[in-house]
């Protein structure tokens, strides 16, 4: 954990602009603390197995036992429930695919700890390096653009060029002449492909004959050609009345608050939410970047009533941001934001003012249970006072840093920190820490600049095999459009097109009914194809149907099977007393969300608090389509447990003619 005075110094810095001029000493001294502090963390936070390499004997026990009872569990470890909760190896500070180097994998987290010597060139990925590219003849141009597609495909339209350095990692630099014929060859390149460049930062290295040279690291981006944008979900969380919606209206309209609720008016849905000026329903909330980096809002319309549409046209990159519910009444639709609408990041907004609450930890489990990255703003700086500040990140830290959580507080306190922390793409051990107010403006441009260099976290490749897959779109929401339905939701898996015959279902009677996909909109924009991945609303064609959440449009070929019976490895995260059989408790599996009832509990007569178990659920209102390996939560008031399913018990159709005429 950090000491506190070095965690004052750094709040205090946050204040102050002009610390944020250091010498060049003072900033490898901090650096050097910053990288002794991770590894301090990793150590600390090391799980006993990392630290003997040996299995517990009691999780041996635990498995024996239960395989005794179930088949099915045979090939499978307490792995699953320790990667639910994110106890797997994350010892080690991790980076995943897209990785910024000089931003610094082996340096850490901060730019100025950067070691002469990098991490060799990774043959995968989105990271080119680059000594020099000073006119280069026709022939080596020519495979210097297509290398820059291919790297631009597997980032997913993004990806990173060290200009400077050697492909053994060392950085040598460049002169300034140099550096400028590069970056002319550069822009030549990326212009060929359409793509624009970003100089993300830049790096003063000192020669041995006192000569200084100069090392870049430069983002490109193309939109690929399948999508409009890049596109990026992310739910925002935390505490009711902390200033989340607050953060969004202000992040995507780009006026500031009056600290009277002036900016969380447009991200309402409801006229009750005005208000009361409580969030309790999901709101979509776009972002959108230009390939520079500025957002895109009404500043940059000149026009008020802007829409998503003038975003989605203008961008080239868009995040939709999932504004969720604070309060504790309207958590079950807070879970299902999170559960259902399956972001790739959560952002956990704590109010400097009031603190870390029980709803926030409440949160951060809840994103932990999914696998959800997290990343913190500490909003209402304004009105904070600075221990008040202090006192907020050191409760965060040590909630963070809990033995059984293990994540890495990284505090964001200058640019090269929010590039580093965004562009990384850092595993889920490290948690940047924003500090913001909605009311100064303060802070907020270090976060917009961290989501703009944020990736989807998705590689090419994963990417490329989800859409190979049989199609699977989830309903989330559905509306009436003259006399048409249409639903919203995302496309998990597959690939559809406008035309499509897909089923929906699963019905009351466990069947599925063909449907044909009419028009496609994305962020509102009409569009004929939607990928694994992108979220959508297709106009549906068919019978009457009564349609609800939860629902799936599937291809045909995958013979969907409903059922109302699951088998599911749990861990009990709190109950009072023990969980039996007829026991009942919102399940969420994927955007499912029903009632469902304990039929039994394999090998044991009930569970308490911290005991995993394989236990068979029944659905109590209408059957869902389930998936083997999918992640579940299940609450009922104070009892809450996290698990996978391990064995879906399918259902026969009642229509199953008409199902498999289609399928034939
Ligand atoms: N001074 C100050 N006030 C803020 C700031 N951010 C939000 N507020 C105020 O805090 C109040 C609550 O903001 P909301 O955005 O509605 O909070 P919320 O987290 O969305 O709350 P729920 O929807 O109930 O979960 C509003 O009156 C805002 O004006 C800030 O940075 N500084
Ligand atoms: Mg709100």
């Amino acid at each position: 954990m950090l000491q506190d005075s070095e965690s004052e110094a750094g709040i205090v810095a946050l204040f102050e602009p002009d610390q944020e001029k250091h010498s060049d000493h003072k900033k490898n001294k901090k650096d050097k603390r910053i990288k002794k502090q991770v590894r301090q963390l990793r150590r600390e936070h090391a799980s006993p197995r990392q630290k003997k390499n040996v299995k517990p004997d009691e999780e041996d026990t635990m498995d024996t036992f239960l395989g005794l009872f179930d088949p099915a569990m045979e090939n499978e470890t307490t792995q699953d429930i320790d990667e639910l909760n994110g106890n797997v190896n994350h010892g080690e500070v991790q980076y995943s695919g897209r990785r910024s180097t000089l931003g610094g994998v082996r340096r850490g987290p901060s730019v100025a700890i950067l070691p002469d010597q990098l991490p060799s060139e990774p043959q995968e990925g989105n990271i080119e390096y680059k000594l020099k590219l000073v006119n280069p003849n026709h022939e080596r141009f020519k495979r210097l653009v297509s290398q820059m597609q291919w790297r631009l495909r597997e980032g997913l339209g993004e990806a990173i060029y060290e200009i400077g350095v050697e492909d053994s990692g060392i950085l040598l630099g460049l002169t300034q002449e140099e550096l400028e014929a590069s970056m002319k060859t550069l822009r030549r390149m990326a212009k060929q492909l359409g793509a624009s460049l970003t100089v993300i930062r830049e790096k003063t290295i000192s020669g041995h004959n006192g000569q200084t040279r100069k090392a870049a690291e430069v983002l490109v981006r193309k939109v690929p050609d399948d999508q409009y944008s890049i596109e990026l979900r992310i739910a925002v969380l935390g505490n009711s009345d902390v200033g989340k919606s607050t953060l969004l209206g202000v992040l995507t309209r780009g006026e500031l608050d009056n600290g009277r609720g002036c900016a969380r008016l447009n991200v309402f849905r409801h006229r009750h939410e005005v208000c009361s000026g409580k969030t309790s329903s999901i709101s979509l909330q776009l972002m959108g970047f230009d390939s520079q980096g500025n957002v895109i809002d009404q500043t940059c319309t000149r026009s008020r009533d802007y829409d998503d549409e003038d975003i989605c046209s203008q961008s080239i990159k868009i995040i939709n941001f999932i504004d969720l519910a604070g309060d504790q009444k309207y958590l079950k639709t807070t879970v299902f934001g999170l559960s259902g609408y399956s972001p790739h990041y959560a952002v956990l907004v704590v109010s400097a003012f009031s603190g870390v609450a029980p709803m926030t930890e409440e949160h951060l489990s809840l994103a932990r249970a999914l696998d959800v990255p997290i990343v913190i703003v500490v909003t209402k700086t304004d009105i904070a006072s600075p221990q008040q500040i202090q006192r907020t990140i050191h409760d965060l830290k040590k909630f963070l840093t809990q033995p059984g959580y293990k994540r890495v507080p990284l505090i964001i306190e200058n640019e090269d920190d929010a590039i580093t922390a965004g562009s990384n793409q850092l595993d889920n051990n490290i948690v940047p820490i924003f500090c913001a107010s909605s009311v100064t403006g303060d802070g907020l441009v270090l976060l917009k600049k961290f989501l703009f260099v944020l990736p989807p976290r998705m590689s090419n490749k994963e990417r490329e095999k989800l859409e190979q897959e049989p199609s699977e779109f989830q309903i989330d929401e559905v509306f009436h459009v003259d006399r048409s339905i249409v639903v919203g939701g995302l496309l998990t898996r597959g690939v559809v097109m406008q035309g499509a015959t897909l089923l929906l279902g699963p019905m009351d009677n466990c069947s599925f009914v063909p449907v044909t996909i009419g028009s496609i909109h994305r962020n509102k924009v009409p569009c004929r194809v939607v990928c694994a991945g992108q979220s959508a609303s297709l106009s549906l064609r068919g019978p009457d149907l009564s349609l609800r959440k939860g629902m799936k449009l599937m291809s045909i070929e995958s013979r969907p099977r409903a059922c109302f019976y699951f088998q599911a490895r749990t861990q009990v995260l709190h109950h009072s007393s023990s969980i039996c059989r007829g026991f009942q408790a919102t399940v969420h599996i994927g955007n499912v969300r029903q009632t469902a009832v304990v039929e039994g509990i394999l090998g044991s007569r009930g569970l308490h608090t911290n005991d995993r178990g394989s236990v068979i659920f029944r659905f109590l209102r209408q059957p869902e389509l389930v998936q083997n390996g999918a992640r579940l939560l299940f609450r009922q008031g104070s009892t809450k447990g996290i698990g996978k399913v391990i064995q879906v018990f399918e259902e026969e159709p009642d229509n199953v003619d008409l199902y498999f005429g289609v399928a034939r």
